[in-house]
C-alpha cells in the first residue's frame, strides 16, 4: 500500500494541534472558567499554543530516531498534568500547585471521595495521545523523517515566542498586573494557560524557598509599624472575663452561615445552633479566609492570626517555622493544650505542625475506636467523635484549651439513613441536596455534646467557640444553590457565601448577634483578650471582635475585600446593599491595605520571620 507522506515538520505540528485542541476542550468542559468577552475567549483558546510549540520544538534538536519518543513522552506527561488538574478541580474547584502535589498522604486518604471523582469515561482525556501513538507507531506512518537546519529552528522558535508574547500582551490588556497579583489561580489559567501556569508555579516555589534563606529580621520593623497602626483596644467590659476558664474550640466542617436560621422543606437545618446563638455572641458577618489548605488553613488562621498562603497549605509548606500560636501562649500560662480529630494524624501534616503550634497532645485516629457501624464517609461520625472525646476531656487537667474538629459534614456529604432526621433538598444536584442532611446531623451532634458538657460539670467553666472552617458548597453547584437561595449566584453572591458562623459562648453572658464584618483572623486576639491576655506588640493581623473601635473590613485569601458598604471581588467593586457594581474608587482605599496585609503575612511565613521575634510579644511571656 502506498501512503502519501505528510510534509516535513508535520510531526511537531500534529502533536501540538492534538494537545492544543484537547486542552481547550478540557478548559471548556472540565473547568468553570468564566469568559466575559471575545478577547478573553481568544486568550483562552491560544494560551496553550506557545508553550506546546516550545516544548515539542525541543525535538528539533534531537536526532531523527529520538524525535518520536520525545514527542510521545512529553505529550503523555503534559496530558497527565492536565488530567491531574481536572481531578483536583473536581474536588477542590481549584488548580494544582506543587506544594499540594507533595501532600500525597492527603491524596491517599481521599478514599471514598476518590471513587466519586474518577469515572471510566476519563480515558477520553487521553484520546489525543492514543491518536498520536497510532500515527507514530501504527502501520500508517505518514511522517517524513526530518532533521531541522539551524535557520529553520530559529524561525520556529521566533514564531513560538511571538505567539507567546501576543498572548501575554492580550492578557496584560485584559488583566493588568496579572503576574504580580497572583491570588487567583483561575485568572492565571485563563490568561496564560494551564501549562504556563504550572511552570509559573515552579518559579513561585523556588522563590519561596529562596526567601527563607535570604531573610533577616529587618523586615519586621516595617511589619510591626503596620500592625501597631491597626491595633484596636480591647473592650474593657469583657477583657479578662474568661480568665482561667477552659476553652473548647469546635471546628465545624464545611459549615456555611447561610444554613443558620434557615429551613429546608419547612424544617430547621440547625435547630440547636439557632437556639444556642440566642445565649451566645453570634457573628453573622464572619468570613472564612482559607486557601488551598482548607481545614488546616482555618486552624492556622484562627490560632496565629496570620493569613494562610495563596498556594499550598502552610501546614505542609512551613511546618518547621517558629510561630506564636494560641496553644503555645496558653500552654506557657499553665493550660493543658490538645487537639482532637478522628482522622490520620498525618492528614494535613497535623502531627508535625501541631508541635510548632504548641499542642501537648493530639488525639487522632489511633485514640478513637472506629468501626463500620460508627463511621460514614470520611470516618468516625460526629456523634461518636464527641462521645469518645468526652472521656478524654473529663480526664484531662484543667484549665485546658482543646480544639475539636468535626468531619461528617464533609463532601460528598454521605450519611446513613438512620442518622438522617430531615428529608433532603429536592434539586438536580445531589451534593447540595445531601449537604443539608449532614449539616443537620452535625447540629444534633453538637447539641448532644453540649448536654454532655453540662452533665459532666464542664459547661459552666468553659468558653465554647464554634466556627465554620470553610465553604462546603463550591461554585460548581451554583445552579442548585441559586434555586435554594432564590437568587442568581453572581461573583458578589459567591463572595457573600464565604460567610461561616462564629459563635462564642461565655458562661453567664447573655446572647447577642454582632454584625461587624470580620474574619477568622480576628479570633486569636478576641480570645486572648477574653482571657485577660494583652496582645499589643503581637504580630497578628486580626483585631478584637469586641473592641469598640470601628472595624468592618476583612480580606479573603483570594484578595476579595468586604467592608460595611462595599464588596470587592474578581476585580469588581460592588455596593453591598444592592449587589450592583459600584465605582472602583469606593473600594480603592481598602485595596492597598488588603494587599499590604496579605504581603506582610506572606513575608512572615516565607521568611520564617517570627524566629527573629523571640520573646518580643507580651502574651507569649511565661508568667511563672
Ligand atoms: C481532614 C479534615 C477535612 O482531616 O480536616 O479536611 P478538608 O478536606 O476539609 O480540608
Ligand atoms: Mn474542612
Amino acid at each position: 500500500m502506498y501512503i502519501k507522506k505528510w510534509p516535513k515538520g508535520a510531526m511537531i505540528i500534529t502533536a501540538t494541534i492534538l494537545l492544543w485542541l484537547k486542552t481547550y476542550i478540557v478548559y471548556k468542559t472540565s473547568f468553570d472558567i468564566k469568559i466575559e468577552n471575545w478577547t478573553q475567549e481568544i486568550i483562552l483558546f491560544i494560551n496553550p499554543l506557545s508553550f506546546l510549540l516550545i516544548v515539542f520544538g525541543i525535538s528539533l534538536f534531537l536526532n531523527v530516531k529520538k524525535q518520536k519518543r520525545y514527542l510521545l513522552t512529553s505529550s503523555f506527561l503534559l496530558s497527565v498534568t492536565l488530567f491531574a488538574n481536572v481531578l483536583f478541580y473536581r474536588f477542590f474547584n481549584d488548580y494544582l500547585t506543587i506544594p499540594v502535589l507533595f501532600q500525597t498522604s492527603n491524596l491517599n486518604d481521599l478514599g471514598s471521595s476518590f471513587h466519586e471523582l474518577v469515572k471510566f469515561s476519563d480515558a477520553f482525556y487521553f484520546t489525543d495521545f492514543f491518536v498520536l501513538l497510532f500515527l507514530f507507531k501504527g502501520k500508517a506512518n505518514v511522517f517524513t523523517n526530518f532533521q531541522a537546519s539551524k535557520q529553520e529552528r530559529k524561525i520556529y522558535f521566533l514564531l513560538a515566542c511571538a505567539i507567546g508574547f501576543f498572548n501575554l500582551g492580550l492578557a496584560e490588556m485584559e488583566r493588568p498586573q496579572l503576574l504580580t497579583r497572583t491570588f487567583d489561580r483561575e485568572m492565571l489559567v485563563k490568561n496564560i494557560g494551564a501549562f504556563n501556569y504550572q511552570l509559573y508555579d515552579v518559579f513561585l516555589q523556588s522563590k519561596s524557598s529562596a526567601q527563607r534563606a535570604m531573610a533577616d529580621g529587618s523586615e519586621l520593623v516595617e511589619i510591626n509599624n503596620y500592625i501597631n497602626a491597626n491595633y484596636q483596644q480591647p473592650n474593657q467590659d469583657l477583657f479578662g472575663i474568661a480568665k482561667g476558664k477552659n476553652i473548647i474550640l469546635i471546628s465545624m466542617e464545611s459549615m456555611q452561615n447561610f444554613v443558620i436560621n434557615e429551613t429546608v422543606n419547612g424544617q430547621e437545618i440547625t435547630p440547636f445552633l439557632n437556639q444556642f446563638i440566642k445565649e451566645s455572641y453570634y457573628f453573622d458577618n464572619f468570613y472564612h479566609q482559607t486557601g488551598q489548605g482548607k481545614t488546616s488553613d482555618s486552624e492556622f488562621i484562627i490560632e496565629n492570626s496570620l493569613y494562610p498562603l495563596s498556594r499550598g497549605a502552610v501546614f505542609f509548606t512551613h511546618s518547621g517555622n517558629k510561630y506564636s500560636a494560641t496553644p503555645e501562649i496558653l500552654h506557657n500560662r499553665g493550660y493543658y493544650t490538645a487537639s482532637m480529630h478522628a482522622n490520620n494524624k498525618t492528614f494535613w501534616n497535623r502531627d508535625i505542625m501541631y508541635d510548632s503550634l504548641g499542642y501537648e497532645r493530639f488525639y487522632s485516629l489511633e485514640d478513637y475506636q472506629v468501626n463500620d457501624t460508627n463511621s460514614v464517609g470520611w470516618g468516625l461520625k460526629d456523634v461518636d467523635f464527641f462521645d469518645q472525646s468526652m472521656r478524654h476531656l473529663t480526664e484531662m487537667p484543667q484549665p485546658f484549651y482543646v480544639k475539636m474538629i468535626t468531619l461528617t459534614n464533609h463532601f460528598p456529604f454521605e450519611l446513613d439513613e438512620q442518622s438522617q432526621s430531615i428529608a433532603p433538598y429536592n434539586s438536580e444536584d445531589k451534593t447540595v441536596n445531601n449537604y443539608f442532611l449532614t449539616v443537620r446531623y452535625t447540629d444534633e451532634a453538637i447539641k448532644r455534646f453540649v448536654q454532655q458538657l453540662k452533665v459532666n460539670g464542664l459547661y459552666e467553666n468553659s468558653i465554647i467557640i464554634l466556627y465554620g472552617d470553610h465553604y462546603g458548597i463550591s461554585e460548581n453547584h451554583n445552579k442548585a444553590m441559586g434555586e435554594f437561595l432564590g437568587v442568581e449566584i453572581t461573583p458578589f453572591e459567591s463572595a457573600q457565601l464565604q460567610r461561616v458562623p462564629l459563635i462564642i459562648h461565655i458562661p453567664g453572658q447573655t446572647g447577642k448577634t454582632i454584625s461587624t464584618v470580620s474574619g477568622q483572623i480576628d479570633v486569636k486576639p478576641t480570645l486572648l483578650h477574653l482571657l485577660g491576655i494583652e496582645t499589643k506588640g503581637n504580630i497578628e493581623f486580626g483585631t478584637d471582635l469586641f473592641s469598640k473601635e470601628d472595624k468592618d473590613f476583612t480580606v479573603l485569601r483570594d484578595g476579595s475585600i468586604i467592608t460595611k458598604d462595599y464588596l470587592y471581588t474578581k476585580d469588581t467593586c460592588y455596593r453591598k446593599d444592592t449587589g450592583e457594581p459600584a465605582e472602583r474608587i469606593n473600594c480603592e482605599p481598602y485595596l492597598e491595605k488588603a494587599k499590604t496585609g496579605l504581603n506582610y503575612s506572606d513575608k512572615i511565613i516565607n521568611g520564617d520571620l517570627l524566629r527573629f521575634n523571640q520573646g518580643a510579644s507580651q502574651s507569649n511571656l511565661n508568667p511563672k
